[in-house]
């Protein structure tokens, strides 16, 4: 069975703490008995460590053997968060080590507190990456991650008193070995930049010159769920191709020397901290160029190795490019299929486009990655010319399907033109792939009908379609929510191991929403996950949060388009109602917590200015004698992976508020809803699809609708109204911002200028419609018994959201891969 089939080592207690123990003094050389919790961490996770490199071996030499067609997932960040308990959980030995680890004398929650989060990206994006590679692994698909090994991921957040928000390195390879990866220094890749590209008969071309980096593979094992499949992860680090520069070093000239092996080396060094703004950074590229050429080089090689004509490439991979980050790997396979393997272009050019697809993740305009043509020849020369003639040819193409359409050519081609001219890397992404998708049903119809319109037109709609994302429910509930997950199993009468991996079978639980006992237990849990919150704010940040209340929850990256200021100013607003009622009134009311977690942009200084209102507004309302039984606000910094496994699971109601048509879909939402949290929402990205799922009875929607938002935005650009007459209760809440109620109010005016003025994310517009429902939700409330009625429902009917059915989306109707199990 399961139990037994896919685990090698150390599986019986004894052998887990002899295990540990030897770890402690070989691998660590310490003695065992002044060990600290750190150490004790170090030696547990060596331990589980060889349990994964045995499976994760044996996994790489039977695909290697079955050579079956493989995916590739191209991300530019996986934020996988610690890999420790996720791994004893996925093997099914978290029992044993927690009996080990307590018989050495250790306590298994404070050793899970030692491990770093994995941070290597910026939020859904990346956390979806990491969520499809468990579940790629747990469905036994041949499918591989590649990305960079940062040595600094997404930086750590401090707030100041003032409510600033200060950026710090996450040094999170500082700690020694990490030892989830597995160094490969025999895996290497040169890889070139600037020189220059001389074209040749037969459309072939000569790249030379300029300076080459050596990429160097550092492979991280991932694990499946009750199954020995473990996957890899393939992270790219950079290094200087000879030490340095050996000729300017016998010349003297040490610092040139340096020079060159310091900037080969800051390739890979850290995560651009933006998500949604582009800013055309030289560097930015270079990593996107160094990973995809080394991705496509290891991809090439393995292919290679199976014998096949270049013809059957198709039949042996697929490329996921995730977002427009990758898009290099189209001319980059051209390149190596025209310039190396001397393949004509034609043939190239099918080879590539049914190897790679492509998932888009925004539509907001200033996330659309834009190259300037200058940039791109000066560091990429050959590509330039293939990107150039990969133009030419696609326009003919369009010219000759809608003849003389000079406007259509114009938007349609690679190429934007301005000062400087940019190429477009969704266009490119889109014309180089099979397919091309969204990530939520309303997304992905944006995607069709506004920034690949003519796209659509010109090849049919049958190349674009939808995946809904998903989250693993491993991690998401089994890992983060212990207790919920165990009275999931108790109460279906089955082993976690069948509802983890068939996530539909939640609905059998629906008929328990009637039992009164039932309720009980799924109350006291959601009470107890809010007190393990509670102690974690108590002893991170020294406050006392009162468990009794409503717990109300916003963590996402901060964005205008998030509206984490609707938030802020609806929690003044309600400060301002409790204000004004009397004592008898306010015993009626429904205590809230509010908290908030995100980090903004470190150049985004509205994003900034709205945590620093969030700080401030807090401590007012905090101290206030008069409210504070009945609103607190908690500003959580330093969001993570970890934080979020800590409040989810505490949620009574979450927030996903964006303006409509602005969330590409949301992952967290479903991971609220996953642990029987409700939303508050507008009617945006993947919320509408959960409403369906769960029931609109259950869900708390407000506001404009997709289709109103462009033309309220035209409204507010050439007939503006002023807030004082379009939403009185706003005006009154944004004057008490500004007349210093939460300190200096002048600090705030930009931003409050931002909703006065153009209101592009259409606060004015949703105020009314918010405030109504927080309404609802608090009437809702009351009603106890049904409340948890809800929230049984909605745990149960969120079989759809799990990242097992998406990967399985991707693999059956993209990728054409099929489960190769590792017996
Ligand atoms: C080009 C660069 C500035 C950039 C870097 C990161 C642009 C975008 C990003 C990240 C985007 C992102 O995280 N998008 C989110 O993807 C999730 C997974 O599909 C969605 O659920 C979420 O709505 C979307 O905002």
């Amino acid at each position: 069975t399961w139990k037994e089939g896919f685990r090698s080592v150390n599986t019986e207690v004894p052998s887990i703490t002899k295990s540990i123990v030897n770890h402690v003094q070989t691998s660590l050389a310490r003695q065992a008995y002044n060990l600290d919790d750190l150490g004790a961490y170090q030696a547990a996770a060596l331990s589980v460590r060889d349990d994964l490199i045995l499976n994760w071996n044996e996994t790489q030499m039977h695909y290697t053997r079955k050579a079956p067609k493989r995916a590739y997932y191209l991300s530019l960040e996986f934020l996988m968060g610690r890999t420790f308990d996720n791994a004893l959980l996925n093997l099914g030995l978290k029992e044993q080590y927690r009996e080990g680890i307590t018989k050495l004398g250790f306590n298994m929650e404070d050793l899970l507190e030692q491990e770093r989060d994995a941070a290597l990206g910026n939020g859904g994006l990346g956390r979806l990456a990491a969520c499809y590679l468990d579940s790629s692994a747990s469905q036994e698909l041949p499918v591989w991650g590649y990305g960079l090994r940062y040595q600094y991921g997404i930086f750590q957040q401090l707030i100041s008193p003032e409510g600033q928000q200060l950026e710090q390195p996450d040094p999170w390879l500082a700690g020694g070995e990490n030892p989830w990866e597995l160094p490969r220094l025999d895996v290497t890749y040169e890889v070139r930049f600037y020189g220059t590209a001389e074209r040749l008969p037969e459309g072939r071309a000569l790249w030379q010159g300029g300076q080459e980096v050596l990429a160097v593979a550092y492979d991280v094992m991932v694990p499946g769920c009750y199954t020995k499949n473990t996957n890899n992860l393939r992270l790219w680090e950079s290094k200087p191709k000879r030490g340095f520069d050996l000729n300017s070093f016998n010349a003297g000239d040490y610092e040139h020397a340096v020079e060159s092996s310091n900037s080969a080396a800051a390739i890979t060094s850290v995560l651009y901290p933006n998500d949604h703004t582009t800013f055309g950074k030289e560097l930015r590229l270079k990593q996107q160029y160094f990973w995809t050429a080394a991705s496509l080089a290891d991809i090439v090689r393995r292919f290679k190795n199976i014998g096949k004509p270049f013809s059957a490439f198709p039949d042996y991979v697929a490329i996921q490019l995730n977002d427009t980050h990758p898009t290099l790997a189209i001319p980059e396979l051209m390149r190596i299929l025209i310039d190396e393997e001397e393949i004509p272009w034609g043939k190239a050019w099918d080879i590539v486009t049914n190897t790679v697809f492509y998932t888009n993740h925004t539509v907001l305009p200033e996330a659309l990655e834009k190259w300037p043509v200058p940039l791109m020849e000066h560091l990429l020369p050959r590509h330039m010319q293939i990107i150039y003639d990969i133009n030419l040819f696609f326009l003919q193409a369009v010219e000759k399907k809608f003849p003389g359409d000079r406007d259509r050519l114009a938007r349609m081609s690679l190429i934007e033109e301005g000062f400087p001219k940019q190429v477009r890397m969704a266009h490119l992404a889109c014309i180089g792939s099979r397919k091309v998708n969204g990530v939520a049903e309303l997304h992905s119809e944006l995607v069709r009908t506004t920034i690949l319109k003519d796209f659509v037109e010109f090849e049919g709609p049958s190349k674009f379609s939808n995946v809904t994302n998903g989250i693993t429910p491993r991690r998401w509930l089994d890992q983060c929510n212990p207790e919920l997950s165990a009275l999931i199993s108790k109460t279906l009468k089955v082993d976690k191991s069948v509802w983890l991996k068939d996530l539909d079978k939640l609905k059998e639980l629906l008929p328990y929403a009637e039992d009164a006992g039932f309720r009980k237990e799924w109350a006291a849990i959601k009470q107890r996950n809010k007190e393990r919150l509670a102690h974690h704010v108590q002893t991170t940040l020294g406050l006392t949060v009162n468990t009794h209340a409503m717990f109300d929850v916003q963590i996402k990256r901060l964005h205008e388009y998030k509206r984490q200021t609707l938030n802020i100013l609806g929690v003044i607003h309600r400060y301002l109602t409790l204000k004004q009622m009397t004592a008898a009134e306010r015993k009626k009311v429904n205590p809230r917590v509010v908290f908030f977690a995100g980090k903004a942009a470190p150049g985004y200084y509205i994003a900034k200015l709205t945590i620093r209102l969030i700080v401030n507004a807090a401590r007012i309302i905090n101290a206030d004698p008069e409210t504070r039984d009945l609103l607190t606000v908690y500003f959580l910094p330093d969001y993570s992976v970890s934080l979020a496994e800590v409040l989810i699971p505490a949620s009574d109601i979450s927030q996903h508020i964006s303006t409509a048509g602005t969330e590409a879909s949301g992952t967290s939402n479903m991971k609220f809803c996953l642990n029987g949290g409700l939303l508050v929402g507008t009617v945006d990205g993947a919320n509408i699809e959960i409403a369906e799922a769960v029931g609109e009875n259950n869900v708390f929607f407000f506001g404009h609708l997709t289709p109103a938002v462009e033309d309220l935005r035209y409204q507010h650009m050439y007939h503006p109204v002023p807030v004082e007459e379009k939403c009185p209760p706003l005006a009154k809440v944004l004057d008490c911002v500004a007349s210093g109620m939460f300190g200096d109010g002048g600090v705030y005016e930009p931003l409050l200028n931002t909703i006065r003025q153009h209101d592009y994310y259409l606060i004015t517009e949703d105020f009314e419609s918010y405030i109504g429902a927080l309404a609802m939700v608090d009437q809702a409330y009351l009603d106890k018994e049904e409340w948890i009625k809800k929230s049984i429902r909605t745990t149960a009917n969120m079989g759809k959201f799990s990242s097992d059915r998406a990967i399985l989306e991707y693999a059956e109707s993209f990728w054409n891969i099929e489960p190769v199990k590792v017996a």
